[in-house]
């Protein structure tokens, strides 16, 4: 969807008919995309990626540059220079909106202090079970952090140890349970 989405948009309101094409890529954890690579080169395509637009001979790649294409056609591109500036500048604030929450939607994010705040979290909610009931968010990201693959199997084996917290001269969180 995503690239392509604000073309077809632009599309039916200009009232422009089009034919889709679409290449899925396979299921996880390959993500197989042979439809696509398979093709890619054979396209006849400058620079070919995804979205590309065919009109008649004329093969256009570069999402923003198929919108522009769209746009000239229909007078969608601003009139005078400083509309046309606004307008360039629009597009390409909007290009770095779009890349830094598909960032955030393609990306792990979990930093050495995750397992830091996870590990003190947890103490804490050993210490008295009910502490972060009224804190969802932080009872979420013990459940999220738990629930990551290599530390829930961790958790599950034998070499995982949840006590003792602290040394043997501590008065809290000095017995192994
Ligand atoms: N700057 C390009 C980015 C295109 C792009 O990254 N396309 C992705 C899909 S969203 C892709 O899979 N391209 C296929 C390829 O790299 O061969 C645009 O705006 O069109």
């Amino acid at each position: 969807v995503a690239l392509a989405q604000p073309i077809r948009l632009l599309l039916e309101y200009t009232g422009t008919s089009y034919e889709e094409k679409f290449y899925s890529c396979g299921e996880a954890p390959n993500y197989d995309k042979s439809c696509w690579f398979d093709e890619k080169e054979k396209l006849g395509i400058d620079f070919a990626n995804l979205p590309y637009l065919v009109d008649g001979d004329r093969k256009i790649v570069q999402s923003n540059a198929i919108m522009r294409y769209i746009g000239r056609k229909h007078n969608l591109c601003g009139e005078s220079e400083d509309e046309i500036v606004r307008v360039d500048i629009l597009e390409n604030q909007a290009m770095d909106f779009r890349n830094g929450f598909v960032m955030m939607c393609y990306t792990d994010f979990i930093t050495f202090v995750d397992f830091i705040i996870y590990e003190l979290l947890d103490q804490h909610r050993m210490f008295e079970p009910t502490c972060l009931d009224k804190f969802k968010n932080l009872t979420d990201f013990l459940d999220r952090f738990e629930g990551l693959e290599k530390i829930a199997a961790y958790m599950k084996s034998e070499r995982f140890m949840k006590t003792p917290v602290n040394n043997k001269m501590a008065k809290w969180g000095n017995k192994k349970e």
